[in-house]
């Protein structure tokens, strides 16, 4: 099945004020939003180079992953198991390029988890190779299965380049709420 990205974006009015001027972007109905118990899995892209940190993260519905952008030039984009280092589908979580000259960026890149099912992100930076590198993530893996994280890296260094999502969507880009990720 191929549906809407499990992702959605927190809520329309955070959307119109976070997102950058002239991105528009309107949520499809029934979406998730974060509860007030929802937890925050803070994630860091480009911590010690170029990957993810932590790059396995187990989430319920309704959790946070926010993204913290370290130096260089990251993002964090959507893609399917079965095709690393490119979206998914045009609904692709991406998070657009976060240019970070030194220290963190300003703005994190926040999504609700939508159900249980496995989510794969990768860094779709393509000047210095970053998905091939390895710098890919995983939400809420089948640890039972084949479809492991080393088994997504082994694949993603064999793809030739990345592909960037069609446009941001999918989350909300806003300064984190509780300070820096490190
Ligand atoms: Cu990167």
């Amino acid at each position: 099945m191929v549906g809407f990205t499990s992702f959605a974006l927190i809520g329309a009015a955070a959307i119109a004020s976070a997102m950058p001027t002239g991105t528009t972007y309107t949520p499809p109905t029934g979406i998730i939003s974060a509860g007030p118990n929802a937890a925050t899995h803070r994630v860091i892209a480009g911590f010690n180079g170029l990957r993810f940190e932590p790059e396995n993260i187990v989430a319920e519905v309704g959790d946070l992953v926010e993204v913290h952008f370290n130096p260089m030039n990251h993002s964090f984009a959507q893609s399917s198991f079965a095709e690393p280092c490119k979206p998914i589908n045009d609904n692709a979580i991406f998070s657009g390029f976060m240019p970070t000259p030194n220290g963190e960026n300003p703005n994190v890149f926040s999504i609700v988890v939508q159900d249980k099912q496995p989510l794969w992100f990768y860094c779709s930076q393509t000047k210095g190779d970053h998905c091939q590198t390895g710098m890919s993530m995983v939400v809420n893996q089948n640890f039972n299965g084949a479809a492991t994280l080393s088994a997504y890296k082994a694949k993603a260094a064999l793809t030739g380049t990345s592909i960037s999502p069609p446009r941001v969507q999918g989350g909300v880009i806003a300064p984190p709420k509780n300070g820096p990720g490190l």
